[in-house]
């Protein structure tokens, strides 16, 4: 009767302690499963970040000074960083201007974006196009070669303090394209 009653005991605390068991591995289940939380783009006011170069090799960081964005002049610093709160959709429409390039329009996602933004150089008159017109205004600078540090020759795209084939080379990568020719921006 005693081994009996012992066995019984010994049996419950067996399948109690199973039951335990898989309660234990059914809870760290679940808790390996549990999705972990999406961090997703907020539709709130942010901040867009984003790096903006030309297309063409430079020598010289002088040339990622001068861009700027319509009615926040200060938004890109001289390194060519912009640093702008964000629209409340999600996505801030920017048009990226600098003297002597085509102006480019781009969206921007909250956050800093993984792809620079690429600028075409050689829209040197402003009207929005690369053509002819660039290139009689550059002929008016061609050969120049210049010393002062604040000289701005607009023309003298990389910036290497003189007028030449290298940046005639510069102006025919693009040469006959609108603002409407950059393909979309991706940032990631
Ligand atoms: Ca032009
Ligand atoms: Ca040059």
């Amino acid at each position: 009767m005693f081994k009996k009653t012992a066995c019984y005991v010994i049996s419950v605390i067996i399948l109690c302690s199973l039951i335990s068991f898989s309660c234990f591995l059914s809870f760290a289940a679940d808790g390996q499963s549990t999705p972990i939380p999406t961090v997703r783009p907020t539709l709130l006011p942010g901040i867009c970040e984003a790096s903006i170069k030309p297309d063409f090799d430079f020598a010289n960081n002088e040339v990622l000074k001068g861009f700027y964005i319509d009615g926040a002049m200060n938004a890109i610093n001289d390194k060519g960083i912009l640093f702008a709160p964000n629209s409340t959709n999600g996505l801030s429409p920017f048009t990226i201007h600098k003297e002597g390039y085509l102006s480019r329009h781009v969206e921007l996602p909250i956050g800093k974006a993984k792809n620079p933004i690429e600028m075409w150089a050689g829209d040197i008159n402003g009207d929005k196009r690369i053509n002819i017109a660039d290139i009689i205004l550059m002929s008016s600078s061609f050969n120049m070669s210049y010393t002062a540090s604040d000289q701005n020759i607009v023309s003298d795209f990389n910036k290497d303090k003189s007028v030449n084939m290298a940046d005639v080379m510069i102006i025919a990568r693009h040469f006959g394209a609108t603002v409407n020719d950059y393909p979309e921006y991706k940032a990631y």
